[in-house]
């Protein structure tokens, strides 16, 4: 566990190593399959758990434990913060930021093996789950049950109930159902010293007191482990309708942003943007799949509508879309005929990332701005990139910088597709990018969250009395700061 991948960080003297002892302790209560251990000297074993799919974090723990209960976590804690080891919470590991790898020696707990749907009550929509339900199944358990979960994200095949919760995950649907801090009901989460707090059994509406659960929402398991969530699912619209739309310039994203919410209002559930640099990747990435368009276009928009009758939808979807092409707001249309359709326009939009990812790695920034604002951080990254002749084919080392994201909800992701990751690229990117964020009173950290990455970098949009709160609270919860050490505040 040498510091050399991070240089700008020490492991904490104050943690202990993992050793035999602590296995054979761990080994006491947990079956044979809640317990990974990498064979001396094999530092591949544990990679899938050590390391984040986009290559881009890599930690060395040797240890993975597989907790199946929330008894185990607790006497798993426990022992951990009277040993003061640390340990690192992790979900699928789909995360963007560092959040859910090890730095260095760090115990891995993973909540894969904790996947019981445990409740669901059709009348008032409280699902409730242990945290390592994969999100798909999720959907597919409320889908049977004429329900959907309140949230949608390109990893859901992999990220977990209890991840997605931890990180106040935003997704596609954000601009229709709300944010997590809305739709979570309740909470089970095991604490640093092994106490278990938990209200999963909450009801809808709840003053009596300050509301904890709120905390662990988006607090990327620094302050406690999520073991079981409750969370409110939507009834199932009857009718889905998408259309693929190609316009020119990002101040008519915003007048059709503004048409859609006025005519589509009740029924428009996501609306995506993705600038020309995206679908070009994507389009390379996705060769086999004709593209949608005929021509090129420097913005592309993702309307999704969901409501109760498909008749009435799709005749205002298409309506509201022949207005716009009258109008000349927008320049083409692909209008979704069938559920293929329907799916295959979403592919383009939740393929961006794994495109942008597809060329050796990239360095990818999450931020909420005025939606005014909103494209021009793309631009002057691009900008400033291109001055220093570093976007380009091979052997330049930028492919291209892209923007896309969420219109409804003022967040742009930004990613820089990279054939390497290089000092230079960093350099020009950090601090400026958080700078011109600060600059216009924006969010460093729209959805993402914060992890290793913005470790250190809350000051670019949060005061000062803030941060002090923040740290406050960590030593509150975690006196041994042994959850997820390197991280967060
Ligand atoms: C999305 O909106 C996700 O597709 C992932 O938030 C974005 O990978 C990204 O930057
Ligand atoms: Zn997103």
């Amino acid at each position: 566990f040498t510091a050399e991948a991070y240089p700008q960080v020490h492991r904490n003297p104050a943690f202990k190593v993992p050793g035999p002892e602590d296995v054979k302790y761990f080994r006491s209560f947990l079956d044979a399959d809640e317990v990974l251990e990498a064979p001396q000297g094999d530092d591949e074993a544990l990679v899938s758990f050590n390391q984040d799919w986009m290559n881009k974090y890599r930690g060395q723990s040797n240890l993975v434990l597989l907790p199946k209960s929330t008894e185990k976590v607790s006497k798993i804690m426990k022992y951990c913060n009277e040993q003061k080891l640390a340990v690192v919470p992790q979900g699928g590991n789909t995360d963007l930021v560092g959040a859910s790898v090890p730095v260095f020696d760090e115990i891995i707990l993973s909540l894969k093996q904790m996947n019981k749907i445990r409740d669901f009550d059709p009348v008032s929509g409280a699902f409730k789950c242990d945290a390592g339900v994969v999100m798909k199944d999720a959907h597919q358990f409320l889908r049977d049950n004429d329900h959907i979960f309140p949230l949608d994200l390109p990893s859901r095949n992999a990220c977990q109930v209890g991840g997605v919760v931890s990180t106040n995950a935003g997704g596609l649907n954000l601009l229709r159902y709300g944010s997590l801090h809305g739709n979570v009901l309740g909470l089970e989460v095991v604490l640093p010293n092994g106490e278990i707090i938990s209200n999963i059994d909450a009801l809808r509406k709840d003053n009596t007191g300050y509301d904890l659960k709120q905390l662990f929402i988006g607090a990327e398991g620094t302050i406690g482990v999520i073991t079981g969530v409750s969370i409110l699912a939507a009834a199932k619209p009857k009718a889905f309708n998408n259309v693929f739309i190609g316009l020119e310039s990002f101040d008519v994203v915003q007048t059709l942003f503004v048409k859609a919410k006025k005519e589509l209002s009740e029924i428009l559930s996501a609306f995506e943007f993705m600038d020309r640099g995206s679908i070009k990747c994507t389009i390379e990435y996705l060769k086999d799949m004709p593209f949608l368009l005929k021509n090129q276009h420097n913005f592309y928009v993702l309307i999704e509508t969901s409501g109760s009758n498909q008749a009435h939808d799709s005749e205002k979807l298409t309506t509201f879309i022949q207005n716009a092409l009258d109008e000349k707001l927008i320049s083409e249309a692909k209008v979704s005929d069938n559920i293929d359709e329907y799916n295959t326009i979403w592919t383009w939009r939740k393929s961006v990332p794994p495109a942008c990812n597809s060329y050796g790695g990239m360095y990818k920034y999450d931020m909420s701005l005025k939606l005014k604002d909103l494209y021009s951080v793309s631009e002057a990254v691009t900008k400033r990139l291109d001055a220093a002749g570093l976007i380009g084919d091979a052997p330049k080392p930028i492919v291209a910088s892209v923007g896309y994201g969420h219109v409804g909800d003022g967040n742009i992701h930004l990613n820089i597709a990279v054939r390497e990751f290089t000092k230079e690229i960093e350099g020009l990117l950090e601090p400026f990018v958080y700078e011109y964020i600060q600059s216009k009173k924006g969010s460093i950290s729209a959805e993402h969250g914060v992890g290793f990455h913005k470790h250190g970098h809350l000051h670019y949009c949060r005061s000062e009395i803030e941060i002090r709160f923040m740290k406050e609270i960590k030593k509150h919860y975690d006196p041994n700061f042994i959850l997820n050490p390197y991280k967060y505040v």
